[in-house]
């Protein structure tokens, strides 16, 4: 197992480490690899009901580590479509598809892809100082990881192109306030209350926890006949579920529900 990603499975939750943190865990093609092999794990087993993404040291993520990109090395330009193509958008995919759910605790900044990485997850805490950065347009670069589609969604054009255009930090509480992450949290505290969040999530009913998943993220393109029928369809898998057969039978017992994922 790669170094550049430390994962532990503790009671359903799979943690991911990002662990570069001299690089301030920028993206190397042995990071990228091994998160993808950590979230196909968690597509795959049964065992892992909750995903708990944060990175080692100070910061979260840089995005890509431009030491690989150093034009003073010499060589042709690289083709940074196909590194898109390659490495990123496999990753953001995942993360997106992934019918289990992903926490994100920001532990420090959080810039480039690193930032839309996050913003990619489903439930993201971040530290007070926390910040994210679009830092693209400082290098030439265009937003990437999916950043320009979700900042634009969830913010709007005239936030998402201020933010790109300037590459200004914003901090984890107005990241907050804009509904970009879930909520700030002390320094101290981020990390407990992200491993509480996760645990109770990973001990919930996994199967129609994805499922939910899945219905809010087709909302933004489907129309409301859509949204329907494919609430519908969700529901009836749902309710095949032995988690839902749990749940009532739980609520009638006026006791906790003991869920099993499936
Ligand atoms: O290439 C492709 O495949 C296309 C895909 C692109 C995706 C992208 O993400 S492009 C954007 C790349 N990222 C950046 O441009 C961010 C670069 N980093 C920064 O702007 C700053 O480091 C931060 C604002 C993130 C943090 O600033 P600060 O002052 O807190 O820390 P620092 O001193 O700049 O960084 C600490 C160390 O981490 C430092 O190393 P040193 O001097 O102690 O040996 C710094 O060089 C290193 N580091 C930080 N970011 C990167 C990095 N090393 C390589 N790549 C980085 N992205």
């Amino acid at each position: 197992q790669s170094e550049t990603v430390l994962a532990t499975l503790q009671a359903g939750v799979l943690h991911l480490t990002l662990n570069r943190p001299d690089k301030l865990n920028s993206f190397n093609e042995e990071m990228h690899l091994a998160l993808r092999e950590q979230i196909e794990r968690a597509h795959h087993a049964r065992d892992v009901r909750a995903v708990l993404l944060t990175g080692a040291g100070r910061g979260f993520c840089a995005g890509q580590d431009l030491g690989d990109r150093d034009p003073r090395k010499g060589g042709p330009k690289p083709d940074l479509g196909r590194t898109l193509e390659a490495f990123y958008n496999p990753t953001l995919r995942l993360i997106r598809n992934l019918e289990k759910p992903v926490i994100c605790a920001v532990n420090g900044v959080a810039a480039g892809a690193g930032a839309n990485i996050a913003f990619a997850c489903d439930i993201v805490l971040a530290a007070k100082s926390a910040k994210f950065i679009q830092a693209f347009s400082k290098i030439g670069l265009v937003p990437d990881a999916g950043g320009s589609w979700s900042l634009a969604r969830i913010l709007g054009e005239p936030r998402a192109k201020a933010l790109a255009l300037t590459a200004e930090p914003l901090m984890a509480e107005k990241a907050a306030d804009w509904g970009l992450i879930w909520k700030a949290v002390e320094d101290e505290a981020l990390m407990a209350e992200a491993e509480a969040l996760a645990a109770r999530l990973a001990n919930g009913p996994t199967l129609g926890l994805g499922l939910t998943k899945r219905l809010i993220q087709s909302a933004a393109t489907n129309t409301l006949d859509e949204q329907l029928d494919l609430e519908r369809d969700c529901q009836q898998i749902a309710g095949h579920s032995d988690d839902y057969a749990e749940g009532v039978t739980a609520f009638l017992e006026k006791r906790q529900p003991v869920f099993k994922g499936e």
